[in-house]
């Protein structure tokens, strides 16, 4: 993957303003015209709009490129706040966009979109979400290893909590409310779980609108198990290596088995995996419903 930092950004900019300048000049119609003659790269000027560099769809992504000789793009590193913010100007223009994406995840309630299709299987199918944990935290931390081991929702019941803190509640907040309203499901993830006492438990988590959910939502049930939860914001790598040498004590975040092999298979043995939290996730590459292709191979017309 190439970094562009400034270059791409300074780049796209300048020649909006000057097409804005020319076409002026020549009058809206023409402008069109070149624009209905537009190829798919040439629209989005071939760039997919990526996240942080450590995210499996990011791997996923430049395999991707390679496999269906995408030889022109760039998948533009960012973040997936910065995503979504890309998303959203794009969107409100109706411009054509694409993204790396991923369900569960709000912008499928938000905006009007669809998956393009993936032939040559880059992108995998359906996969899980996995709680992993340190080695020795079932036998230091009993109950938060149980509990941990007991959790498992659903995408519905993540999108609730994913989606009111995307409409500007504070993740701590919205996660405190889910706990308080989904009394029994939490009781369920608590059953015959005992009370801690002030222990430490450190959860890691990447800022993904997924995981800051489900983190926060762990986080809540934690604490009121008794437990004095820190979470911490890393990448995915260094989220990895921590739950691998034990500066960590579990994470809510892992997709298996495509999306986080490579981080998987680096630190087998290292670390224990709890199985999955959640069934029926995917990745892949997203466009806006009104953009007309549908599959990865129509980005090289
Ligand atoms: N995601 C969300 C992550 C996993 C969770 C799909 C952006 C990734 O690609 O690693």
């Amino acid at each position: 993957m190439k970094k562009k930092w400034m270059s791409t950004l300074m780049i796209p900019v300048l020649a909006l303003g000057l097409a804005a300048c020319s076409s002026d000049k020549a009058g809206s119609n023409e402008d069109k015209t070149e624009k209905g003659n537009q190829s798919v790269g040439e629209s989005v000027d071939y760039k997919i709009i990526g996240i942080d560099p450590g995210a499996g769809i990011m791997k996923a992504t430049e395999a991707a490129v390679k496999e269906y000789e995408l030889n022109d793009w760039d998948v533009v590193e960012g973040s997936g706040a910065a995503m979504t913010a890309t998303l959203k100007k794009a969107y409100a223009k109706k411009e054509p966009i694409i993204i790396t994406g991923w369900t569960p995840h709000w912008k499928f309630s938000k905006f009007d979109l669809k998956y393009l299709e993936d032939p040559k299987g880059v992108y995998g199918g359906e996969e899980n979400i996995n709680t992993i944990a340190r080695l020795g935290l079932a036998e230091d931390h009993p109950s938060a290893y149980k509990f941990l081991n007991q959790f498992h929702w659903t995408a519905d019941e993540m999108a609730d909590v994913m989606v009111k803190i995307t409409d500007g509640e504070d993740p701590e907040k919205a996660a405190k409310a889910w706990v308080e309203a989904n009394a029994d499901k939490v009781a369920k993830w608590t059953e015959g779980v005992e009370k801690a006492n002030g222990e430490k438990i450190t959860l890691g988590y990447v800022a993904w609108d997924s995981e800051i959910a489900s983190t926060n939502v762990i986080a809540t049930v934690l604490s009121d198990l008794g437990y004095k939860v820190t979470l911490r914001q890393i990448e995915a790598g260094p989220l990895w290596a921590g739950v691998a040498d034990g500066s960590l004590d579990a994470s809510v975040a892992a997709w298996l088995p495509v999306t986080h092999a490579d981080y998987y298979e680096k630190f087998d043995g290292k670390f224990e995996d709890l199985g999955p939290n959640m069934e029926g996730t995917k990745i892949g590459l997203v466009v806006p419903s009104y953009m007309e292709i549908d599959s990865i191979e129509d980005l090289k017309k």
